[in-house]
């Protein structure tokens, strides 16, 4: 039957009579059916389980119809019958799975895996309220729940459920699918668990509710307040939740398969994505002792399974929890990890390498590294860090653990998806090749010099912004020119990301407009960011990005050469509209505290460039466009150590230079907190003058003036498009494919079909 008719026997009338509601839920189910027809990989094969606390996986509907590969036709079909595939799939929700780049990460390489045809599932948590959802008022952040789970939706219920045991009492988890439809292959799944006990009317008011009820709690929301000890208490309810159900399915699924425990290691890879999955290590452990397996065994097998990544090197990211909190939990884990604790003290008595410290904390990070076999960190200088600095006692005793794997994106949604005009252009310049072999998006650069090509790379361009723009005046009422250049901050708000330093550029524009230095062309600075409910600076911060969005709104001569838009609610369909439209992408996070970023990757890959530090992938950006295509500026990862280690960086040295005064008292001027508290701006100035542990006042006036360089830059409109189309060219690199088959090469070892 041809895809029209599917649709028409699927809505029961007429398509151009159904409502943009029928439809969606039509090409939903008939995705689903088509997607049950796919094949599925083997029941032999080894199989990977990617277990995460965050899964970002953005809206589903054009992103699986391309990857079944009937997007185009359908498209087609609902165009004949007076019907916009955008305006359908404006009716699904955004699945609120995950807060930023880790859980982004995962959603890629869940596209990857799906899409190279390995076998392997994500496991993670069926949050109901997700993240937040951000609201302004007042020019301050307010948190609402984000009801985004609809009757018609992408998950579908399974018969499996498992018992999960807590000291004073047992949920009852159910396990949901969300099926992984690889890009012309075959389908995986994600298995997302619930409490069968959940109970939503728990919360009342905004995102708090009573955080001790933990039957009908426990999966409402994705990292709740843990200020207090109850909240983190909820964590280790959550995280214990997620890895028991997660390990009692593999191990059912093995039984299933007749596969012999003992053999787990050969059968099975688990990825554990950061360390909130940790605990699956110890339940491994016992649950293969309940098996009969004697205890050393079973940590040997389960420490060549499993594999763990780093993306941090805040101290203050890496879990440690309380020993009576972990005991107040999950007392059964305990015996385990004093017993792992033990073995690590006999084997190396060195107070840095011990699991539980004299505080009595226990460090997950340190289970993770000393039982499993694959340590990696997400970019090549995270990597090099951790095994200088951050886990360098640990890079001494297993140097053969540490592995590099750069991270990637998929370039289903971040190209064929967000920028079709662009993916389709490529198609016809250089053939479509690039979509299952990246690199080959350099023959682009067989056109460096061809006029026609860098026209159309200015166009596409142009009308991706003029998109952004009709998008920002209906959701955010302000209104942008297309003509004006377009730098963008999007991501999660943290003083290391420096969105502080940016603002501090604003003022210094509106500044300069003030004294009369009119912009060559207008400036619109474009920012995104959620603010985590309780960290308090980020919150100031996003204050002050509000105030001054208001300041130069209000101001009739400024506002007509610069802009600020604070984005409402800033998520991956944002980011999609974002990304294409981009001239300049902001990547200005404090030297070695990046990882990698992965937001880069995608505004590199739609011909933006990068105007940012020597951190994280940004490096490696820079090493394959080189230096005439990036704007590097700021001190060095190895400075910025030196200056830690040194203690010899002094933020009010840098403040009392004259310019830098001027800007940062500015935070409080009357012409500021007119629009604000002037207590919390106070808050913030204060901070960077006294504290600024990000070093934001230290990279200012270097910030400054490179950025001043860019936008003299962008006016020699020739040289743009060619930086514009090298960043395309070179973009190949950080496919999320590419980094999948390093991770399956170097550490699963799945095989490979074709
Ligand atoms: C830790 C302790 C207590 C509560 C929460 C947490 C916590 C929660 C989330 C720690 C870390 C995260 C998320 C981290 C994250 O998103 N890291 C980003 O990972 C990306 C993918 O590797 C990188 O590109 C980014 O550089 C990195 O910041």
């Amino acid at each position: 039957m041809n895809l029209e008719n599917q649709l028409k026997k699927i809505l029961d009338k007429k398509i151009k009579d159904a409502s943009n509601e029928e439809l969606y839920i039509a090409t939903l189910k008939l995705c689903k059916e088509l997607s049950n027809k796919k094949p599925t990989n083997s029941k032999d094969e080894k199989k990977l389980y990617y277990i995460s606390a965050e899964f970002l996986i953005g809206k589903l509907l054009s992103n699986n119809l391309i990857n079944l590969g009937i997007y185009k036709e359908l498209k087609e079909i609902l165009e004949k019958n007076n019907k916009n595939i955008v305006e359908i799939e404006e009716i699904e929700n955004e699945p609120s799975l995950g807060n930023g780049g880790l859980g982004r990460l995962a959603a890629c390489f869940l596209d990857s895996i799906a899409t190279l045809g390995l076998n392997g599932d994500g496991i993670g948590l069926n949050y109901h309220f997700g993240l937040f959802k951000q609201t302004f008022k007042n020019n301050k952040q307010t948190e609402e729940k984000n009801d985004w789970i609809s009757s018609d939706s992408w998950l579908n219920k399974t018969e499996t459920s498992f018992k999960v045991d807590f000291k004073n009492l047992s949920v009852t988890s159910k396990l949901y699918d969300i099926d992984v439809i690889g890009y012309n292959n075959n389908v995986n799944k994600l298995h997302l668990f619930d409490i069968e006990s959940v109970d939503e009317k728990l919360v009342k008011k905004g995102i708090s509710f009573n955080q001790t009820d933990i039957k009908k709690g426990l999966t409402l929301f994705l990292y709740p307040d843990d200020s207090t000890k109850e909240g983190q208490l909820l964590r280790i309810y959550q995280q214990y939740f997620m890895v028991s159900s997660g390990a009692q399915l593999i191990i059912k699924e093995e039984k299933e398969k007749g596969h012999d425990l003992r053999n787990l290691d050969k059968h099975v890879a688990i990825q554990i994505n950061d360390t909130h999955p940790t605990m699956v290590i110890p339940e491994l452990i016992r649950l293969l002792s309940l098996e009969g397996i004697e205890m050393k065994e079973a940590i040997r097998i389960v420490t060549n399974t499993c594999a763990y990544t780093n993306h941090t090197i805040l101290s203050e990211a890496l879990e440690k929890w309380p020993y009576e909190y972990l005991n107040e939990v999950v007392p059964q884990l305990m015996p385990i990890i004093e017993a792992l604790d033990a073995i690590v003290n006999v084997k190396y008595p060195n107070k840095e390498l011990a699991i539980i410290d004299e505080n009595k904390r226990v460090h997950m990070a340190r289970i993770d590294m000393h039982f499993s076999h694959s340590i990696n960190g997400v970019a090549a200088l995270h990597t090099e860090i951790l095994k200088n600095e951050e886990l360098k006692p640990f890079y001494e005793i297993y140097p053969e653990k540490f592995n590099n794997k750069t991270n990637g994106i998929t370039f289903r949604r971040w190209l064929m998806h967000a920028n079709y005009e662009l993916s389709d252009w490529l198609d016809s310049m250089i053939g479509d090749s690039w979509k299952k072999n990246a690199f080959d998006l350099e023959k682009l650069l067989y056109f460096y010099n061809d006029e026609g090509a860098l026209n159309a790379i200015e166009q596409i361009k142009l009308n991706n912004k003029v998109k952004l723009a009709n998008y920002i005046k209906e959701h955010e009422n302000i209104d942008i020119d297309p003509n004006s250049v377009f730098l963008i901050q999007i991501k999660r708000l943290h003083e290391y990301k420096r969105q502080q330093m940016n603002a501090l550029y604003v003022i210094h524009k509106y500044l300069d407009i003030k004294s009369g230095n009119i912009p060559q062309r207008p400036i619109t600075c474009i920012f995104g960011a959620k603010a985590a409910p309780a960290y308090t600076m980020a919150k100031n911060i996003i204050h002050l990005l509000l105030c001054l969005q208001d300041l130069i709104k209000n101001d009739p001569i400024v506002s007509k050469h610069l802009k600020l838009v604070m984005v409402t609610n800033y998520n991956v369909t944002y980011a999609e509209k974002l990304i294409p439209a981009c001239d300049i992408s902001e990547q200005i996070s404090l030297a070695s505290k990046e990882a990698s970023g992965t937001g880069n990757m995608k505004f590199m890959l739609n011909g933006a460039v990068t105007l940012g530090t020597e951190d994280g992938a940004n490096v490696e950006i820079h090493q394959l466009v080189g230096d005439d295509n990036i704007f590097i500026f700021g001190q060095s990862s190895d400075e910025i150590i030196e200056h830690y280690n040194k203690h010899d960086y002094i933020s009010r040295h840098y403040y009392e230079k004259d310019e830098i005064k001027k800007l940062v008292d500015f935070i409080v001027s009357d012409d500021v907190s007119k629009y604000g508290d002037i207590n919390l701006l106070n808050d913030l100035r204060n901070e960077l003058i006294n504290k600024d542990w990000f070093m934001t006042l230290l990279d200012l006036q270097d910030y400054i003036n490179t950025k001043e360089y860019a936008l003299k830059v962008y006016e020699d409109r020739e040289r743009w498009k060619r930086m514009a189309l090298v960043n395309i060219a070179k973009a190949g690199y950080f496919s999320s494919d590419r980094t999948i088959a390093e991770y399956n090469h170097d550490i699963w070892k799945l095989p490979v079909k074709n």
